[in-house]
């Protein structure tokens, strides 16, 4: 004990002191206050060392100091604000279930206020132990337990303690990125950026990257503003009359099938169809459906897809617009529009947690009502796989939400079993099914998850036909992204019936097509239509099959039913496809046969004109997110989304008090059915539906690793 004081006493003793109590704290922090979700080995390691870095440097500085009156006040005061920054992250996590980012903490930020007065409520017993180090230390030096070392250490020594703790935060960053690529590139989820990172890292970089947003809005005109919108005036396509209004009044019903591409579509394995349920579909009289349309996403994957479905703009070149954009932008999106033109109720199904993808504060932008995420449901032991509730129970279990929704309703459903690394219970797998024989795991196991998601939209809609919605609302089917990646397609080759060795660039473009199906019961004018379109495309075409115009509102894409339709698909890496042409890193490939073309004059002119045309729009579309350009333009009729009127805890409570409140006028199908329930029209072969929960009721995320 003794030598512990004379330790402290001196000031390596006393930094060193520091650093081990507030990782110890940070420590508290992650394992009683953050659901940093489950780890693996690994993982742990790196969440358990990863405090350490960072509190070496910021307390390193005090170490420059030669007076013992600059070095004690300079080091602590280090100290208690790293502790003020975690404490408040501790009680924002209690609220909000995130971490606050420098926008929150300065008030930019128009989702999250920060905290307020009810904060106070948040606190809990164990805080205490945040603040108790800090009084007995402050004690310990008054009473001369903790003596003041006059000798100065030295800037040579100092200067070593900092370089520690910057070669320890390389290695941090360095072993986070192996174990979880484009982490910070992608930064996809803050909990995982804490979770590999810690909090200062995380807070450092969100302060930098806020600063870029911050500056490159400031210098936003509205004159840059109309620029785009006469770009995107000029690409309008006037709706279809035949299809224009055909499904008015009726509900939306957005499917979004994970990682689903469209070979999979009329599919067969072993003589047997992959997906038959999807293919019915597709098939259907009363499906208006596209085998050329291509998916348009970038880093940002599935928030890119609900992105530009919802949006009708592009994804950023680099990261996630939600994730880097999301919290503050001004959206024109699905939602907002349905609601204030139609007076649609909105809601989003999804099993995962809602901080990812930082939806949790992006659908508020959207004017999303209703978010019900991962907490909502059942999500414990075998009931989810890497990235959330399994597709089956997501279905079944979201039926006690959706029926007390008032009609008509925009909803979306987003699917997660059908994503790499393609896992699945054994219990899960048709047993009737046999699956590819590629020697690649990944692809063999890519058509059992897509059989079980199939199966998954099967059972629902018997539920939708049971319930008699089917007949109430259109059905928007979608796949978000490829989930073979270029470098795996090779192992695809042979099972669509191409070789390997002569594979090209141009057939992994051609693999970037995803299924696009409007379902219309009653209708029968469906049919495939092979125009050339991208997922950019499909909000405007949803709004006039629904009568609702879309002229007043910047929209990149156009309506894929409209004779003025452009067929130019840009992608995010701006290559581009039309009926005639494709071109992958400059190479321009015939669309229709796949060879590479030598291109006449004329020719020439026209392929550079789509890549004008192609750089035009993805430079606007940027350049409109980037600066919020939104924010300088109101629509006819258009009332700005305030996020702050949003909050998505008690969904279920706030749908039935709106029933009451209307009475006999409520729409909710829960209503129509003389206020019974329709759960039990549901019917699942979800083997896990009838196992009774042990573990808690936590989402179990096990490394779900990225695969591109
Ligand atoms: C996560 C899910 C997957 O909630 O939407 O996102 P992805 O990895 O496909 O972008
Ligand atoms: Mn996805």
């Amino acid at each position: 004990m003794k030598k512990l004081g004379r330790f402290v006493s001196t000031r390596t003793g006393f930094f060193a002191m520091l650093v081990v109590l507030f990782w110890a704290k940070t420590l508290l922090a992650y394992t009683t206050d953050f659901n940093l979700g489950d780890t693996s080995f690994i993982e742990g390691a790196i969440t358990f060392f990863n405090p350490l870095a960072t509190t070496i440097i910021l307390l390193s500085i005090g170490l420059y100091f030669k007076r013992s009156r600059f070095f004690y006040p300079v080091i602590m005061m280090f100290y208690v604000a790293n502790t003020v920054l975690l404490y408040l992250n501790v009680i924002y996590y209690r609220e909000f279930t995130d971490f606050m980012t420098v926008a929150t903490m300065t008030g930019y930020s128009k989702v999250n206020q920060g905290l307020s007065g009810s904060s106070l409520a948040l606190t809990n017993v164990h805080d205490l132990f945040y603040w108790l180090d800090i009084v007995v230390i402050l004690l310990l030096m008054l009473f001369k337990k903790i003596k003041f070392d006059p000798r100065a250490l030295g800037h040579r020594l100092a200067f070593a303690f900092t370089s520690i703790g910057i070669l320890a935060l390389g290695l941090n960053i360095m072993v986070a990125e192996f174990s979880r690529p484009q982490l910070l590139g992608r930064t996809f989820d803050r909990t995982y950026i804490v979770k590999y990172l810690g909090v200062d890292t995380f807070t450092g970089y969100d302060l930098l990257k806020s600063q870029h947003t911050y500056s490159m809005r400031k210098s936003a005109t509205k004159s840059q503003l109309e620029k785009v919108k006469k770009f995107t005036d000029s690409n309008y396509a006037k709706p279809n009359d035949k299809l224009y209004g055909i499904a008015k009044g009726r509900n939306v019903i957005v499917i979004h099938l994970e990682s689903f591409q469209q070979f999979l579509i009329d599919r067969k394995i072993n003589g047997q169809e992959v997906t038959p349920f999807l293919n019915s579909l597709y098939h259907s009289k009363s499906t208006y459906a596209f085998s050329n349309f291509f998916h348009q996403v970038g880093q940002g994957k599935t928030s890119d897809a609900e992105n530009l479905l919802e949006t009708s703009t592009f994804g950023l070149s680099q990261g996630s617009l939600f994730a880097t954009l999301g919290n503050d932008n001004t959206f024109e999106a699905a939602p907002a529009i349905l609601e204030q033109r139609a007076g649609y109720s909105t809601a989003v199904f999804h099993g995962n947690v809602a901080s990812f993808w930082n939806r949790n504060n992006v659908y508020k932008n959207l004017a999303y009502q209703y978010f019900f995420d991962a907490s909502y449901y059942d999500t414990s032991g075998d009931k989810s796989t890497g990235y959330g509730l399994k597709d089956k129970l997501l279905f079944a279990d979201s039926v006690k939400y959706l029926e007390h929704l008032q009609q008509p309703f925009y909803v979306k459903y987003i699917t997660v079993t059908n994503h790499f690394p393609y896992e699945l219970d054994s219990e899960d797998k048709d047993s009737s099914f046999t699956t590819t024989n590629t020697g690649n795991t990944t692809v063999d196991d890519y058509f059992v998850t897509a059989h079980y998601l199939d199966q998954s939209i099967k059972e629902f809609f018997a539920y939708l036909k049971k319930s008699g919605l089917y007949k109430k609302s259109i059905i928007v089917i979608y796949g978000d992204h490829y989930g073979i990646s270029n470098s795996e397609n090779k192992s695809l080759a042979s099972v669509l019936g191409k070789s390997s060795s002569s594979w090209t660039d141009y057939d992994n473009a051609m693999l970037q097509r995803v299924p696009l199906m409007f379902i219309i019961p009653g209708t029968n004018q469906g049919k495939v239509y092979s125009t050339y379109g991208g997922e950019v495309d499909v909000l405007p075409t949803l709004l006039h099959l629904l009568g609702i115009s879309t002229k007043r509102y910047i929209m990149f894409g156009t309506d894929l039913f409209s004779s003025q339709h452009k067929q130019v698909v840009a992608f995010r890496s701006r290559d581009w496809v039309t009926p005639k042409y494709t071109s992958v890193n400059g190479t321009i490939y015939s669309t229709k046969t796949g060879k590479t073309v030598k291109l006449s004059k004329k020719q020439k002119k026209s392929v550079e004109a789509y890549q004008e045309f192609v750089n035009k729009e993805l430079n606007l579309s940027d350049s409109l997110n980037e600066k919020n350009l939104l924010r300088f333009y109101t629509p006819k009729g258009f009332t700005k989304v305030n996020a702050s009127d949003y909050n998505y805890s008690n969904g279920l409570a706030k749908e039935k008090k709106i029933e009451k409140k209307k009475g006999t006028k409520s729409t909710s199908l829960y209503s129509e059915n003389g206020n019974k329930s329709t759960t039990s029209l549901y019917s699942t072969d979800a083997p896990e539906i009838n196992h009774s929960s042990t573990s808690s009721n936590r989402i179990k995320i096990t490394n779900p690793d990225s695969n591109n």
